[in-house]
C-alpha cells in the first residue's frame, strides 16, 4: 500500500511535463549465445511493430555486444523493421554483459514515458552495478518502463541476478524469464503495454509463493491488466463479496501470467497472487475521464455557446468540462498525421463546475484530438483523457436560403443583481446572414454581437444590458430575405432591500380655504405602498382631498375644519412598514359677534309697524343669521313687523352663525292698546 502511495505522489508532483513522442526502445544482446533469440525477435517483429505503429511512438533499436553497445538507431517503424531484420549477432560469448550499460543508454537516447524492452541472456557484469544508480534516477525523472526479458542464465545453477529485480521495480517494469519456446508470448506483453495508454503502472517484487494486494477500483478506471513473472504463477482477482472476478488471460506459460480485466465495477478487489518461489507482480491502470467540450470564436459559458469543431483561420475558444471532483493540469492538441503536440495555455471559467477554456488557431485540414490531464481534488490521482478525433470545419461551405431561426440559449428567466451588467445569447439557424437585433420592451436597442459558429449557417448572438435597474422583456429578432423569427427573454433584476424615506409629512397650518400640502416620499425595494390616514380613517379621495403620486403628496384644495386633525402617511412592503404623522391646523376663523342692540325693549301701539335691526359685525366664515320669534325663522336682519297686534308680543331673537359660535341678541315687544 505505501508504494501505491508512493506512485501517487510520483504522477501528481509531475503531472505537468513537456510530453513528446514517447518512445519505443528494443535493447538487444546480439552476442553468439543469442543466436536463437535473435531470430525468434526476427520472427515477431513485423506483426509487433505494425499493431503499434499507429500509436504515437518512434523506434530505437539499441544492439550491444562485447564490448560495445550501441550505437542506437532512430527510425521510423518501416525502418526500424529492416534495422531488426538486419542484426548480426557476434562477440564474445561471455556471461556477463554489459546490458546495465545498454539500458541507462536507452535511457538517456529516448523520450520521456518511453517503453525500453531488453532481450537478453546474461545476468550483468559486477563491475557495472553502480550504474543502478544512474539508472534509477532516469527512470524517476523520464518516468520511462523497463521490461527485461531474460532467456537463460548463464550458468544453470545461477539465480537471476537481483540488480535486474532492482531495474525493473525503480523503472515500473518488470523482469520475465522466457525459455525459447516462450519468447514469442513477450512480443504478445509489449503490444499490451503500449496499445493501451495505461497512465499508472505500479511494480511490486516481493512476493514468495503467495501474496494478497488489495486494490480499489474507482469511477475513472477502465482498465487493469497484471503481469505476474516468477514460476507457475498463477493470480486470481476476487471482489469485495469475495467472488472471483472474470479477467482475460492473455498470457499463460510457466514463468508468466498477464491478465487483463476491462470494464471494472467500481470497488474494493483482491489479487490473490501465487507461485513456485519468489515472483514479481507489476501492476497496470488505465484511468480516463469523460471529457466534455465545444468550439467557439468568443468565450463560451456554456456547451449550448459552442460547435462540435472549430472554425479553421480564426482565434478559437475551447471549453472544456470536467467532472466537478476533478482539476484541470494540462490540455494538449495531438495533430493527428504528424503526432505535432501543442501545450495549450488554459484557464479556469468555473472551477467548481470543472469549466475550463483554452484557445487555439485550428489549421484548416488539420484534424486533431484534445489530451486531458487532471488530478483528483480530493486524493490528487491523476487521471487522463482523449477526446475523439476532430476535424476543423470546412470554409466557404453554402447552403440553401433558410428563414431565420431563434434559439435561446441558457435560461429564459435570468436573474441580475440590481447594477449588474448581463449578457444574454441566442442561437440563430440562416442562411444568408441575417440582420440581428435586440431590444428590450420599451423600446431601446441593445448592444449585441453577432459570431458564426458553424459553417455556414450558425449565429450565435450576444446581447447587453450594461446596468440592470428593472425588470425586462428583451427580444432577440433576426431576419433575412427568406422572413424573421423573434424570440423574448425575461430579466428579473434582484436588488438589495432599500428602505429610505426621502420625505415625510410635517404640522402645517392652512389658511382657510386655502390649499394645503402633505409630503411623504420613499425610495423602498421591494416597492412599497402609500397610504395615508386622517383621524385613523383611510383617506378616500374626494373634492376636496387629492393625492398627486408624482408629486409624492396629499393636498387639501379647500381648507375648512373638517380637514384638520391627525394625518399619517403610511409606507409599507413586504419587508418593512411605517407611519409617520403631522397635524393640520387651520387659521382665519372669527366667531360671529352681533352688536348689542342700544333698545332692549320696544313698546308700541298695536297696528304700528316694527323695525327690527341686527346687525353682525366679524365673522368668519361669514356666518348665516336670521330673527326668530318662538322658535321659528322670521325674516332677515333688517326685519320690518307690520300692523303689529297684541301676538305678536313676546322675545325676538337675532341668531348669527358659523362653523366656530353662534352670536344672539334678544328684543323683548310689548304692545300697547290704544
Ligand atoms: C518483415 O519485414 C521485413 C522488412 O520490411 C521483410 O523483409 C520481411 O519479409 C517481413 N517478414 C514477414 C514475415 O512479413
Ligand atoms: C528520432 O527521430 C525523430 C524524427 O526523425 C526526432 O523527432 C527525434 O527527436 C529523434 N529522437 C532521438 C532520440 O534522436
Ligand atoms: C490471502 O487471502 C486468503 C483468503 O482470501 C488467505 O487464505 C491467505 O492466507 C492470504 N494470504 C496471505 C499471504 O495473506
Ligand atoms: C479518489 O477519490 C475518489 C472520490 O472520493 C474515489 O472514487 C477514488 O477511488 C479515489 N482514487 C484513489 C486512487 O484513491
Ligand atoms: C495456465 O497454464 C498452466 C500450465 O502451465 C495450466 O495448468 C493452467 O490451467 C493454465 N490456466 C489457464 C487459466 O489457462
Ligand atoms: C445604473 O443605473 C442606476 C439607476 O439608473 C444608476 O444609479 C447607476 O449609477 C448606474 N450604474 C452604472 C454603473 O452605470
Ligand atoms: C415580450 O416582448 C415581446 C415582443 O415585444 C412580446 O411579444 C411578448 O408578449 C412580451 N412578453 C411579456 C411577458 O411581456
Ligand atoms: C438576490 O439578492 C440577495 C441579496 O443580495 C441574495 O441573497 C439572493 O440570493 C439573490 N437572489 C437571486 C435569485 O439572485
Ligand atoms: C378630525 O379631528 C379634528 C380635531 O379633533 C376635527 O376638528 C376634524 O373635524 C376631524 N375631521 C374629521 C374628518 O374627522
Ligand atoms: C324690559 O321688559 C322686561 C320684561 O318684559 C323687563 O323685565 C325689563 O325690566 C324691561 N327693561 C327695561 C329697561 O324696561
Ligand atoms: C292697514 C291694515 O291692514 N290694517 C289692519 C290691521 O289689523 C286689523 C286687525 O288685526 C285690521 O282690522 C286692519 O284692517
Amino acid at each position: 500500500m505505501s508504494r501505491l502511495l508512493f506512485i501517487f505522489l510520483f504522477l501528481t508532483i509531475n503531472a505537468v511535463h513537456v510530453l513528446s513522442k514517447k518512445s519505443f526502445v528494443f535493447v538487444v544482446d546480439t552476442t553468439i549465445s543469442m543466436t536463437d533469440e535473435i531470430s525468434i525477435i526476427k520472427s515477431n517483429i513485423n506483426a509487433t511493430v505494425d499493431s503499434i505503429k499507429d500509436y504515437d511512438v518512434e523506434f530505437i533499436l539499441l544492439p550491444f555486444g562485447d564490448p560495445d553497445i550501441g550505437p542506437p538507431i532512430n527510425e521510423t517503424a518501416s525502418g526500424f523493421i529492416d534495422m531488426v531484420h538486419l542484426i548480426e549477432e557476434n562477440g564474445g560469448n561471455d556471461c556477463p554483459e554489459e546490458s546495465l550499460g545498454a539500458i541507462k543508454m536507452a535511457l538517456e537516447w529516448s523520450q520521456p514515458n518511453s517503453y525500453i524492452y531488453v532481450f537478453t541472456d546474461a545476468r550483468p557484469r559486477t563491475k557495472d552495478i553502480d550504474q543502478i544508480n544512474t539508472i534509477t534516477n532516469l527512470c524517476e525523472t523520464q518516468k520511462s518502463q523497463v521490461l527485461i526479458f531474460l532467456t537463460g542464465k548463464c550458468s544453470p545453477t545461477e539465480t537471476i541476478d537481483a540488480v535486474y529485480y532492482d531495474v525493473a521495480k525503480n523503472c515500473r517494469g518488470s523482469v520475465v524469464f522466457y525459455d525459447l519456446g516462450s519468447l514469442r508470448y513477450a512480443f504478445k506483453y509489449i503490444k499490451e503495454t503500449v496499445k493501451t495508454q495505461w497512465n499508472q503502472v505500479d511494480a511490486q517484487y516481493d512476493f514468495l509463493r503467495e501474496k494478497n494486494i488489495s486494490f480499489a477500483v474507482d469511477t475513472y478506471t477502465t482498465d487493469m491488466m497484471f503481469s505476474i513473472a516468477g514460476e507457475h504463477p498463477d493470480i486470481e482477482i476476487i471482489n469485495h463479496f469475495g467472488e472471483k472476478v472474470d479477467v482475460q488471460r492473455i498470457i499463460n506459460t510457466s514463468t508468466a501470467c498477464v491478465v487483463i480485466m476491462q470494464q471494472l465495477t467500481e470497488g474494493e478487489y483482491k489479487a490473490a497472487v501465487t507461485g513456485g518461489d519468489f515472483g514479481m507482480v507489476t501492476i497496470y491502470t488505465r484511468r480516463t475521464i469523460h471529457v466534455e467540450f465545444g468550439f467557439s470564436s468568443k468565450i463560451p459559458r456554456s456547451l449550448d455557446e459552442t460547435s462540435k469543431a472549430p472554425i479553421p483561420g480564426i482565434k478559437c475558444y475551447i471549453l472544456v468540462i470536467l467532472d466537478a471532483n476533478l482539476e484541470l493540469t494540462s490540455i494538449k492538441l495531438q495533430i493527428a498525421k504528424t503526432g505535432e503536440e501543442i501545450h495549450l495555455q488554459y484557464q479556469a471559467l468555473d472551477e467548481t463546475r470543472g469549466y475550463y477554456i483554452a484557445n487555439n488557431i485550428f489549421e484548416h485540414g488539420k484534424t486533431f484530438k484534445l489530451s486531458i490531464t487532471a488530478r483528483h481534488k480530493e486524493n490528487n490521482s491523476v487521471i487522463e483523457g482523449v477526446t475523439p478525433p476532430v476535424k476543423p470545419q470546412e470554409p466557404g461551405m453554402l447552403t440553401e436560403w433558410m428563414k431565420p431561426e431563434v434559439q435561446i440559449i441558457g435560461p429564459e428567466m435570468n436573474w441580475a443583481e440590481f447594477g449588474d451588467s448581463t449578457t444574454f445569447a441566442c442561437k440563430v439557424t440562416a442562411f444568408p446572414k441575417p440582420r440581428i437585433i435586440w431590444e428590450d420592451d420599451i423600446g431601446n436597442t441593445l448592444p449585441s454581437q453577432c459570431v458564426l459558429v458553424e459553417i455556414p449557417s450558425v449565429y450565435l448572438t450576444y446581447a447587453n444590458v450594461a446596468n440592470a435597474t428593472r425588470n425586462a422583456n428583451i427580444t432577440c429578432m433576426a431576419e433575412n430575405a427568406m422572413g424573421a423569427d423573434a424570440i423574448s427573454l425575461k430579466l428579473f433584476v434582484n436588488r438589495t432591500n432599500t428602505f429610505n424615506v426621502l420625505k415625510s409629512p410635517s404640522d402645517i397650518t392652512v389658511g382657510y380655504g386655502e390649499e394645503g400640502k402633505l409630503y411623504c416620499e420613499v425610495d423602498a425595494y421591494p416597492t412599497a405602498e402609500i397610504t395615508w390616514l386622517h383621524n385613523n380613517t383611510a383617506v378616500v379621495e374626494n373634492d376636496n382631498i387629492m393625492f398627486e403620486p408624482e408629486e409624492h403628496t396629499l393636498v387639501i384644495r379647500n381648507m375648512d375644519i373638517e380637514s384638520t386633525g391627525e394625518y399619517i402617511c403610511k409606507i409599507e412592503n413586504e419587508v418593512e412598514s411605517r407611519s409617520l404623522g403631522a397635524s393640520v391646523f387651520i387659521t382665519g376663523l372669527v366667531s360671529p359677534y352681533i352688536k348689542p342692540p342700544l333698545i332692549k325693549n320696544i313698546t308700541q301701539p298695536m297696528g304700528t309697524d316694527v323695525n327690527f335691526e341686527c346687525y353682525v359685525a366679524r365673522g368668519s366664515p361669514v356666518p348665516s343669521s336670521r330673527w326668530e320669534f318662538i322658535g321659528h325663522s322670521i325674516g332677515p336682519l333688517n326685519y320690518i313687523l307690520k300692523n303689529i297686534s297684541k301676538r305678536d308680543e313676546g322675545i325676538y331673537r337675532c341668531t348669527a352663525d358659523n362653523m366656530l359660535a353662534v352670536d344672539t341678541i334678544r328684543i323683548a315687544l310689548k304692545i300697547i292698546q290704544n
